[in-house]
């Protein structure tokens, strides 16, 4: 339900339930974290690139598991949540190296938040973002009043999650709620290129100041720049940092090891 290929340091995590518009059913929240957790674990991923097969990038939660008129006890969702979405949107959070996500079509309820907690979302133009779950009743769920809320701020953030009105990608990008709307046929070119770029990055530093840009929501400036003194100081260590001084003082492009 996950394809996983990893390439040239990218790891690409591909959505495969293509007819059901990659919908969420358990196996393929098990296979997407597994996913993310190998990138954690292999110092061979230095980024990763999640997209989805077919036509839509994910639908959020598979409904057709959730039939109501089969009956049986109310179901717990917030054990849905905490079992199978929670875990996962905390990993693509802590995880200290580049999430790249690639929407290559509609990004339906949690399966827009996901792509909102990725580090750097491209779209295809044709691809929309619906916050579906004020159509049955739920409400916006994998981190969605977080992120939606933060970058949006909350007239647009209660808007979206209100009306449940699909958000065109060129529009999204144009609210600072993904990077670019790029040309569909362009999408997959582009958003492999900027992976495979950072897989080639100082893959430290880059995980530290993905830590510290997440961090500023919630810290002070003094703490800020208390932890940009010791993430810096962290960096300030690297291999990395010593070729890419080295390589900007013999004038030529720098190796970056990763470490
Ligand atoms: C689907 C789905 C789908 C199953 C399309 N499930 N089959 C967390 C906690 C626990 C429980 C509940 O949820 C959550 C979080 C959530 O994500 S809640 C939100 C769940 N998602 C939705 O409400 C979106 C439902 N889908 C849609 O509104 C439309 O399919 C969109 C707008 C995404 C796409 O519309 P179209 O491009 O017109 O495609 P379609 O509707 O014809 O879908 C294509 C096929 O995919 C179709 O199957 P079929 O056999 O008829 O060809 C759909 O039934 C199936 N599909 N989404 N979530």
């Amino acid at each position: 339900t996950v394809l996983a290929a990893l390439a040239d340091g990218v790891l690409t995590l591909t959505l495969n339930r293509p007819d059901k518009l990659n919908s969420f059913n358990e196996e393929m929240h098990l296979a997407l974290r597994a996913g993310i957790q190998r990138a954690h674990d292999d110092a061979a991923v230095r980024a990763v690139l999640l997209t989805g097969a077919g036509r839509g990038f994910c639908a959020g939660q598979d409904l057709g598991d959730r039939d109501p008129r089969k009956g049986g006890p109310a179901p717990d969702l917030g054990q849905t949540l905490e079992t199978f979405y929670n875990p996962t949107l905390r990993l693509i959070r802590a995880l200290e190296k580049p999430v790249v996500c690639a929407v290559n079509g509609v990004a339906a309820g949690a399966g827009a938040n996901i792509a909102f907690a990725c580090d750097i979302v491209l779209a295809a133009k044709s691809a929309k973002f619906i916050q579906a779950f004020s159509k049955i009743g739920l409400i916006p769920d994998a981190g969605g009043t977080f992120s939606l809320t933060r970058i949006l701020g909350e007239p647009r953030a209660k808007a979206l999650a209100l009306t449940a009105e699909p958000l065109m990608a060129e529009k999204a990008a144009d609210w600072g709620l993904i990077w670019k709307a790029v040309p569909d046929e362009a999408l997959m070119g582009e958003a492999g290129a900027l992976a495979a770029s950072l897989a080639t990055g100082p893959t430290l530093g880059l995980g530290l100041t993905k830590r510290l840009i997440q961090a500023a929501a919630t810290n002070s400036l003094d703490e800020q720049l208390d932890m940009e003194r010791d993430c810096q100081r962290q960096a300030g260590r690297s291999a990395d940092y010593a070729e890419g001084v080295t390589a900007f003082l013999e004038k030529r492009k720098p190796e970056f090891r990763g470490q």
